[in-house]
C-alpha cells in the first residue's frame, strides 16, 4: 500500500541546506517534507566543515538558530599564513571590518533538527529508494521507501534538491551542463582532542605539501594534510601524521601540540558547477549543485547562502504568487558560486605542492604568498573573499 500525502515543499537531503530551507519556510508558513537517507545520529557526527563567514553567522542568528553560535562559536579576527620558513597574520578586522567564526557543520546540523523537530516538522530519517517524478507538471512528486519500508508519495509544489554531491536530484535536471576540475592531491582530515596550539587557523606551504591547523572548540583541534589523491588512509598511523604536522607546521619557537587521534579520514579535492540550478518545478541547492576545495572554507557557507535565496523566492512564489525571485535563483546562485569557485580554486594553487611541479610553478607561489602578505591592496582582496564578497540575504 502506497501512503500519500501533500506538501508544499518536498526536501531531499538533511544537510544544513535541506535542514536550515525547512526551517526558514517554516517561519514564513510554508509547510514542507523533508526525507533523508542516513540516520539522525550519522547525520549529527559526519565531520565537516567548520569555519563560518561573517554573513552565514548573521543569517543563522536571524533565522532564530544563533543561541548556541554565539554561546561557543569562536571568532577570529585573522589567518596566519605561512610558507618559505615565516608565518604571516592578515588582520581581517583591519583589512574588510569583518571576521569568521568558527562552530562545527555538526553542531549546527543538531541545532537545525533539535529547532525542527521541537517544532513538530515531517523530518524522516533513514529513507531508501527516493526518486522526482512530474517535475515538469504543477505536481511535482517525492517517492521514497520510509524507515520501516513502506511506499511513500508525496505531492508537492516544489522540490528542493539538497541532497548533496552523490545525491539523485542533480540528474534530474535534463541537459544539465558541468564545469569541473579535479586536482592531483587530497586532504587528510584528523580531529584531535587536544587545545589548539594557534589562536587563529595557520595556512601552511611547505615544500613537502600544505598543511592546516583549525579548531573546533577550546579543548579539540581539527588539521589537514595535503596528501597524493590516490593515498590509502592505512599508510598513515597516527605517529606518521603527527610527524608530518610537526615538519609542515613547526617555526622555531612554535610548540604544536599533539594528542588522541579521535577521527581521521581522506577527502578528494574537486571544483565542479552545474548549472542551470534549476528545472521546472525542481530546485538545487548546496553541494547538490557546485562544490568546491576546502582551501578557501567556503562549502557550507554557499550552500546556507543558496537556501536563503531559495527560501525567499518560494515564499514569493508560493505564498505571494511572484516568480520573480524563483525565476532569477539559478542566476542569482551561481554569481556568488563562480566567486567562491575562483577564490578556491586560487586558495588552492597558491597553497598545494603540485606533483610535477617545477621551479617555475614553486616561485610563482611563493611570489603570490609574499605578495598578499605585503601588499594591503592584495591582502585585502584575499580578507573580503575569504570573510564572504557576497552576503546572503536575511
Ligand atoms: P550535505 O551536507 O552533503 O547534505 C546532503 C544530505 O543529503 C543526503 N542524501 C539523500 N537523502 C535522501 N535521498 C537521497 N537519495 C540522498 N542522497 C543524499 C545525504 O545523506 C546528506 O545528509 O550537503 P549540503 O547540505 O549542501 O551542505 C554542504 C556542506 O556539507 C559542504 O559544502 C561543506 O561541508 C564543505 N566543507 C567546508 N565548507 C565550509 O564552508 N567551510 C569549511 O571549513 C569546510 N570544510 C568541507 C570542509 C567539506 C569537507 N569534506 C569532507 C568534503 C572540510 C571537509 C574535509
Ligand atoms: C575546518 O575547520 O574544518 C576548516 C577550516 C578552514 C578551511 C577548511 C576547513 O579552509
Amino acid at each position: 500500500m502506497t501512503i500519500r500525502t501533500r506538501t508544499q515543499v518536498g526536501i531531499v537531503g538533511a544537510g544544513p541546506a535541506g535542514l536550515l530551507l525547512s526551517h526558514l519556510l517554516a517561519r514564513a508558513g510554508i509547510d514542507s517534507v523533508l526525507v533523508e537517507n542516513r540516520s539522525r545520529g550519522y547525520c549529527e557526527a559526519r565531520q565537516r566543515a567548520g569555519l563560518l563567514e561573517a554573513g552565514t553567522v548573521a543569517l543563522l542568528r536571524s533565522a532564530g538558530v544563533g543561541a548556541r553560535l554565539d554561546a561557543e562559536g569562536l571568532e577570529h579576527g585573522g589567518i596566519y599564513l605561512q610558507f618559505a620558513g615565516e608565518r604571516h597574520h592578515l588582520d581581517f578586522r583591519d583589512l574588510t571590518d569583518r571576521t569568521v567564526t568558527i562552530y562545527a557543520q555538526t553542531e549546527i546540523v543538531k541545532d537545525l533538527i533539535q529547532s525542527r523537530l521541537a517544532a513538530g516538522a515531517a523530518l524522516n530519517f533513514e529513507v531508501s529508494r527516493t526518486s522526482l517524478a512530474e517535475l515538469d507538471s504543477e505536481r511535482p512528486v517525492l517517492r521514497y521507501l520510509d524507515s520501516k519500508g513502506e511506499q511513500n508519495e508525496v505531492t508537492c509544489d516544489v522540490i528542493a534538491g539538497c541532497d548533496g554531491f552523490h545525491g539523485i536530484s542533480r540528474a534530474c535536471v535534463p541537459s544539465v551542463s558541468i564545469a569541473s576540475r579535479d586536482y592531483p592531491y587530497s586532504w587528510l582530515g584528523i580531529l584531535a582532542m587536544v587545545a589548539p596550539s594557534t589562536d587563529e587557523l595557520i595556512y601552511s606551504r611547505h615544500s613537502d605539501g600544505f598543511a592546516l591547523h583549525s579548531m573546533r572548540s577550546p579543548k579539540v583541534s581539527r588539521l589537514y594534510l595535503q596528501v597524493p589523491a590516490t593515498e590509502d588512509i592505512a599508510n598513515w598511523p597516527d605517529d606518521r601524521i603527527w610527524a608530518e604536522m610537526q615538519r609542515r607546521l613547526g617555526m622555531p619557537g612554535w610548540d604544536l601540540k599533539e594528542g588522541t587521534v579521535a577521527e581521521k579520514a581522506i577527502s578528494p579535492m574537486r571544483s565542479f558547477v552545474a548549472s542551470p540550478m534549476r528545472y521546472q518545478r525542481l530546485f538545487l541547492a548546496g553541494d547538490a549543485a557546485h562544490i568546491v576545495p576546502p582551501t578557501g572554507a567556503k562549502g557550507l557557507n554557499l550552500a546556507l547562502g543558496d537556501v536563503a535565496l531559495l527560501s525567499a523566492a518560494l515564499v514569493a512564489l508560493l505564498r505571494d504568487g511572484d516568480p520573480s525571485l524563483a525565476d532569477a535563483y539559478s542566476d542569482t546562485c551561481l554569481r556568488r558560486v563562480w566567486r567562491a569557485t575562483h577564490f578556491s580554486w586560487w586558495m588552492t594553487s597558491m597553497l598545494h605542492v603540485e606533483p610535477d611541479a617545477d621551479a617555475f610553478g614553486a616561485q610563482l607561489q611563493l611570489s603570490q604568498l609574499r605578495y598578499v602578505t605585503s601588499s594591503r591592496a592584495a591582502a585585502t582582496s584575499l580578507a573580503e573573499n575569504y570573510t564572504g564578497y557576497y552576503r546572503p540575504p536575511l
